[in-house]
């Protein structure tokens, strides 16, 4: 298959009015007859009609009442091409389809005996042959037939019209979708299932059906995906004015997914992992991440659904801006400032995590990508999460209100339209008289900032000048970077600790201080050229900078600090970010060094701890850990120490067993010095009574097995003890595997019993036992070994999404220095990993193909055995397009 290009888009040569859709639905074959009335688009010259199709069987193809003959089309890759077309065509088309037979969880396919579908981004192609490009917008109405005894639901899109009996024990249902869409968005669902439901009243006073639908048993675990959907629909009314548009709203929670959820009109369609949750089988995690994802589909209605993406390289039109959006909508749910940061850091943190590796690799691409083999692989933190933080970005220059004003415009422009980046870009510009223009390049240019900042005091002149200088290294296909404009929120802390009055010279009175306004504590400084200075007047002693306060932009920026200026920061900084960003900097610091002492002398771990002293960091840590006026989840993210992956992205030649020795000898070495005060956090945010998954009680569950965690790294009988009484005890799932997890990680003489009475216990519950697995690959003695033994359970399959990222993807992304074990035993499992996914499912194949992306960074040994095994997959036979690209560009 070809590489596209975004450059080479030229307008379809035929729209589509209306779709009418025939299923006759049936496991081993289902008959799809459908209806399309197209219009010649009049912009082009084009008659030819261009229907894609992926793997399907055309039974017959009928154009304006004449049935269509072998000479009357062309085949193309598998797509239809009918050149010569009249102006106003009907076409109707039968294909046949194998539902039961299809493992890619793409078009039509069967979970535990019910049908689902999955069309985002080209999967309708594989229902019927269709312009299945989202600038084909269509109204769509869908006839379902199937058994009555195994399939009493039939849902699609929209509106219910009608449903009855046809006899011989087969029944219909036959659904109109009211507003135009791309095939994308098309949905059904057909099987057992009930559902949880709620007449709704917006705030117009206009009456909606709400429903959450799940297999039968499941009922007990649909509320709070349910009061999750009534939050997000209040909260898009109230931020951004926008109400739900149909009078139905469906979930349906699906147990075999390839990713989280979609957001098919009027029904989306979820993994369950992100709609079940009860107290018994769920974390705080699960709930804050159910409330997080139900909110993203919804806020899909109107960015993705009502306005849509011209086509695929505009993917984060609608991703980036509703993962913004739902991040506001979880942080204004939270509503305290401490929550709302330590939402801000979760989010940053992912960011770092996985967005800044991707965006310095291989598989580095721009927000707006110029080209793709496989559209499924640019599903990415990328387009995703750096999408966010662009998005993020306009609202942090323009503020709150001149960001709505954007939106309002945006969408008072492009209801109904498939639009792209640059309209986005354009609404915001427009709404507030800016010129962004410059901010285009976010679009553009893939590669994270480096950002460095310099101050310099003048004690006679009283100013404070800050150098800030960007810079951003290659990427694939991109040598040179223009400057980015960057928004870097900047504070100065006097000696006291206290946020100084900022004078902006040069800046405009209403921007900085002014006799009238009350004193500008926070700045966003524009960052646009390669190298600018600012400067700070009437500055009466020498500050300590706050730099890039609530991470006002997707850059690593690096300042000079002192050890004592980041602990002073630690303690004092108003940004609750930068205060959390201090001890990460100090931190880091510590652990590599250690990494340094590990690697050069090949000692045990302790010794890393011994040789370099973390007095200041752990002072700081007791500080925190003991300030009761700081919310519990943001002590408890104070106190969580950068990951393994962390430490590694900023080494230049990664380690991954020294990385493990550093960071677990200062885990140790901190909880030795803190034993007390981690007892006493403990004691302290134990909660009586019933669960409440609320943050402020997360907060004190997170806090206290923050505690517990790091109390097992003792390793001694009373913490023994301690984590077996609380993993009998529990009475939710949050303080169940927080103990069991503390169990593992330790000689405790209870863990096997642990384990395997958490098995029995929750056998029938699929994302509890997904959780068993998971817990396992991350343990810290698991090795490759122990993971082909687990793959033995009769529990795991690899058919199942959810069951193999449990084991195999936790294991080779969250277990770093067991998958790169120095014999390459890791990386030659995960050749045969990607080679077996490769067949059943290449989309979840080539996210785990993602694994090695970073193996130019390891030394020259591992080097060999990643490059064997990239190798390996790549010179398999029938090998998937998704695979095939991600593979190629590691290995170029
Ligand atoms: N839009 C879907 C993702 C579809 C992925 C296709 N491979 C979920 C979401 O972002 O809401
Ligand atoms: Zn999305």
């Amino acid at each position: 298959a070809p590489t596209i290009y975004r450059e080479q888009y030229t307008p379809p040569a035929y729209f589509v009015d209306t779709v009418d859709m025939g299923f006759d639905l049936d496991q081993v074959t289902t008959r799809v007859a459908t209806r399309i009335k197209l219009t010649r688009n009049d912009a082009t010259d084009d008659h030819t009609i261009i229907l894609f199709g992926d793997e399907l069987k055309l039974v017959s193809l009928t154009m304006n009442g004449t049935l269509l003959g072998k000479r009357d089309y062309e085949l193309v890759d598998g797509n239809l091409h009918i050149p010569g077309a009249p102006d106003q065509v009907t076409l109707d088309i039968e294909t046949v389809l194998a539902p039961s037979q299809n493992t890619s969880l793409m078009g039509l396919y069967v979970s535990s005996g019910n049908f689902f579908t999955q069309c985002e981004a080209e999967g309708f192609r594989k229902i019927t042959f269709f312009p299945d490009r989202p600038d084909v917008m269509a109204k769509y109405t869908v006839m379902l037939r199937a058994d009555k005894a195994a399939y009493p639901v039939l849902l699609s899109n929209g509106n219910l019209i009608e449903e009855g009996d046809l006899g011989d024990g087969r029944h219909y249902a036959l659904w109109e979708d009211p507003f135009k869409k791309p095939s994308y968005l098309f949905a059904l669902v057909a099987g057992k299932l009930v559902c949880q439901e709620e007449t709704y009243r917006l705030q117009s006073g206009r009456d909606v059906q709400l429903q959450v639908w799940v297999e039968p048993g499941n009922l007990d675990k649909t509320q709070h995906a349910m009061d999750s959907l009534k939050n997000s629909i209040r909260w898009d009314e109230k931020r951004f004015g926008l109400e739900l548009d149909l009078d139905r709203f469906m979930i349906v929670a699906v147990g075999d997914f390839n990713m989280g959820a979609m957001e098919n009109k009027g029904l989306n369609i979820f993994n369950t992992k992100f709609v079940l949750a009860n107290p018994r089988i769920a974390t705080d995690i699960d709930y804050a991440n159910i409330e997080a994802v139900v909110g993203h589909e919804y806020f899909h209605n109107w960015t993705g659904n009502r306005v849509t993406c011209r086509d695929w390289f505009q993917l984060s039109l609608k991703e980036g801006l509703t993962v913004f959006r739902d991040q506001e909508f979880s942080a204004d749910l939270i509503g305290s400032t401490s929550g709302r940061a330590v939402k801000r850091i979760d989010d940053v943190r992912v960011l770092r995590q996985n967005q800044f590796p991707e965006d310095a690799g291989p598989m580095a691409h721009s927000v707006r990508p110029d080209s793709y083999l496989e559209i499924n692989n640019f599903y990415t933190v990328t387009i995703y999460e750096k999408g966010a933080e662009v998005v993020r970005m306009y609202q942090t220059l323009l503020g709150r209100d001149g960001f709505r004003k954007g939106m309002d415009l945006y969408f008072a422009r492009h209801d109904g339209q498939a639009v792209t980046c640059n309209d986005f870009r354009a609404a915001m510009a427009d709404a507030n008289g800016r010129d962004l223009t410059q901010f285009e390049r976010w679009y553009s240019q893939a590669g994270t900032p480096a950002v460095t900042a310099r101050m310099d005091y003048d004690a006679a002149a009283k100013t404070v000048t800050l150098t800030l200088a960007q810079t951003c290294a290659p990427s694939p296909g991109q040598e040179d970077k223009l400057p980015f404009a960057i928004p870097v929120a900047v504070g100065l802390l006097d000696n006291a600790g206290k946020d100084m009055a900022l004078v902006l010279q040069g800046a405009p009175a209403e921007r900085t201080n002014s006799k009238r306004s009350k004193p500008v504590h926070s700045l966003v400084l524009e960052l646009t050229e390669a190298e600018q200075s600012f400067i700070f007047t009437g500055v009466t002693e020498k500050p300590v900078p706050s730099l890039l306060r609530d991470f006002s932009a997707p850059v690593v920026l690096t300042f000079d600090y002192s050890d004592t200026e980041l602990a002073f920061l630690m303690g004092h900084d108003s940004d609750a970010f930068n205060r959390w960003e201090a001890g990460q900097r100090l931190a880091t610091r510590y652990l590599l060094a250690m990494v340094g002492t590990v690697s050069a002398d090949k000692t045990a771990d302790q010794t890393a701890a011994a040789t370099v002293d973390a007095t200041l960091l752990i002072e700081a840590l007791r500080t925190t850990l003991t300030d009761q006026s700081l919310g519990q989840s943001y002590r408890e993210v104070i106190l969580t120490l950068p990951s393994e992956t962390m430490i590694a992205e900023a080494l230049p030649v990664i380690a991954p067993q020294a990385i493990h020795g550093a960071r677990q000898a200062l885990r140790r070495a901190l909880a030795q010095a803190l034993q007390p005060e981690f007892i006493a956090a403990y004691s302290a945010n134990r909660i009586d009574g019933a669960y409440q998954p609320d943050a402020e009680s997360a907060g004190k569950r997170a806090l206290k097995n923050v505690a517990l965690s790091y109390l097992a790294e003792l390793d001694d009988a009373p913490v023994h003890t301690l984590a077996q009484l609380q993993y009998d005890s529990a009475d939710n799932m949050t303080d169940r595997l927080a103990a069991l997890g503390a169990l593992v990680n330790t000689s405790a003489p209870g863990r096997q019993a642990a384990l395997a009475s958490f098995y029995s216990e929750f056998e029938a519950e699929p994302l509890v036992i997904d959780k068993w697995f998971t817990l396992q690959a991350m343990a810290r003695s698991t090795d490759v070994a122990t993971v082909r033994e687990l793959m033995r359970h009769p529990a795991f399959t690899l058919k199942n999404p959810n069951r193999a990222r449990s084991l195999i993807f936790s294991f080779c992304n969250g277990n770093p220095s067991q998958f790169h074990a120095i014999d390459g035993s890791g990386h030659a499992f995960w050749a045969e990993q990607v080679i077996a996914l490769n067949s059943i499912n290449p989309q979840v194949a080539a996210r785990l193909a993602r694994s090695l992306d970073r193996w130019r960074k390891y030394p020259p040994a591992q080097q060999a055995s990643m490059q064997e095994a990239l190798r390996k997959v790549a010179d398999t036979a029938a090998l998937s397009n998704d695979v095939l690209e991600v593979i190629t560009k590691a290995l170029t």
